[in-house]
């Protein structure tokens, strides 16, 4: 994906925004909350304003009072920032399943499936924060990047009120002095500092085992959002020769759709999407064909890779008159996340993982489809599955 995809939220001077929300004559003024300036105690937050005068966040309450005399101090309600924190997010989660609350105020969106949605990740942010400024009337920043660290950082840099995409992430982050770098440690930093290292992109190219075997996993942890699980294998298939050759077509698709469910079961237990399917047929003259065809969108429905299958039997059937001696499917293109699909019915879907989750609790054979019945007829079934070939064709 070549546009930034991680998206990071965070809400401007959360608390102090809250109460500005609900009393709009505090709007423009320093506010401080955390409690009265005599008070022992910190600054949870403080308005824009306020912070122009030097308070910040954990500074003691005093220290406030004396740079900021006219700020207007208030101990904050915590439960009223619960509960927007609550509204604030599911906003969020209109826009995306994908949403990562990671405090009160700030959130990250994966926003890599959403190309069928808005023209790019940025219109989608801007969109969102529309939203979010609209429903729940308070100032957001926002952050594009390709990690979680760069997300951030870039909301960092929009801060207040803008949105900041990183379009080249690895260039940003590598100029950045390593302070800047979120969850780098004090220690980490004077030991780094006292070594010469002030920049990222230093750290990477004059000792880049450092920055490979401890900084950067550190820093990225959980860094590359979310963590794509590697498909191992880029093709799962099923086949099946017959104890005898076949020329009755119905109880050929019938070998076909049990091995259709085994993979869309297999499919569902694995959270894999296929998006392409090839059936196999060998004819009793040992020829071999095969025809293959992308479905409709990546899936692991039964019903959608039967249908295309029972397509692709139909024309591989029509190749020559003699029996067959085999029938497989195949399915390729895996992947473990696909775009959101918002014009299409996942119905088949649901179908498909109810079905599966049965199986799993009762057996594979517990539910079966008509097809698949037939098949019972000719082989002994068991409980996790047909036994298709019969132990001396096995051998
Ligand atoms: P932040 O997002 O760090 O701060 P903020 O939202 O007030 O300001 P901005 O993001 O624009 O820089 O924290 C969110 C809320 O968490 C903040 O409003 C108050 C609370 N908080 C504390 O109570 N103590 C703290 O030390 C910090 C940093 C935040
Ligand atoms: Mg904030």
């Amino acid at each position: 994906m070549k546009t930034p995809f991680v998206l990071h939220i965070d809400i401007d001077a959360f608390f102090a925004s809250v109460e500005v929300l609900l009393n709009p004559a505090l709007k423009g003024k320093p506010v401080i909350i955390g409690g009265m300036p005599d008070e022992r105690g910190v600054v949870s937050t403080a308005s824009y304003e306020a912070r122009k005068y030097g308070v910040h966040s954990g500074m003691a309450l005093r220290t406030a009072g004396q740079k900021c005399p006219q700020g207007i101090f208030l101990r904050g309600r915590f439960q009223l920032y619960s509960e927007t924190s609550k509204r604030f997010m599911d906003v969020l989660r209109r826009f995306s399943p994908r949403v990562d609350v990671a405090s009160i105020d700030e959130a990250y969106m994966d926003l890599s499936g959403t190309r069928y949605l808005y023209p790019s990740t940025l219109d989608m942010a801007q969109a969102i924060k529309i939203a979010v400024e609209k429903e729940i009337g308070i100032k957001v920043s926002m952050g594009l990047g390709y990690s979680r660290m760069g997300a951030k950082i870039a909301t960092g840099v929009a801060k207040p009120g803008g949105i900041f995409a990183l379009w080249d992430e690895v260039t940003f982050i590598s100029n950045l002095k390593l302070e800047r770098i979120p969850g780098l440690g004090k220690h980490t930093l004077l030991i780094l500092q006292g070594m010469g290292v002030k920049r990222v992109g230093e750290l990477q190219t004059v000792y880049p085992s450092i920055w490979a075997g401890h900084i950067a996993p550190h820093i990225y942890n959980g860094g590359t959002y979310p963590e794509p699980r590697a498909a191992k294998t880029k093709s799962f298939s099923r086949e099946t020769t017959f104890p005898e050759d076949i020329s009755d077509p119905e109880m050929i698709k019938s070998h076909l759709s049990y091995l259709v469910d085994r993979l869309s079961v297999y499919l569902v237990e694995n959270k894999y999407y296929a998006g392409r399917i090839e059936v196999k047929v060998r004819f009793s003259d040992f020829s071999t064909h095969t025809r293959r065809m992308a479905l409709e969108f990546p899936t692991y429905s039964f019903r959608s890779m039967w249908q295309q299958s029972l397509h692709l039997l139909g024309e591989l059937l029509k190749k020559k008159t003699l029996p067959l001696r085999l029938v497989g499917v195949k399915v390729e293109d895996i992947t473990l996340r696909r775009d959101i699909l918002p014009f299409v019915s996942l119905k088949n879907e649901k179908v498909s993982s109810g079905i599966s989750d049965i199986k799993k609790r009762f057996g594979f054979t517990s539910i079966f489809t008509g097809r698949e019945m037939m098949l019972e007829k000719i082989y002994p079934v068991e409980r996790d599955g047909i036994v298709l070939k019969t132990a001396s064709l096995t051998k």
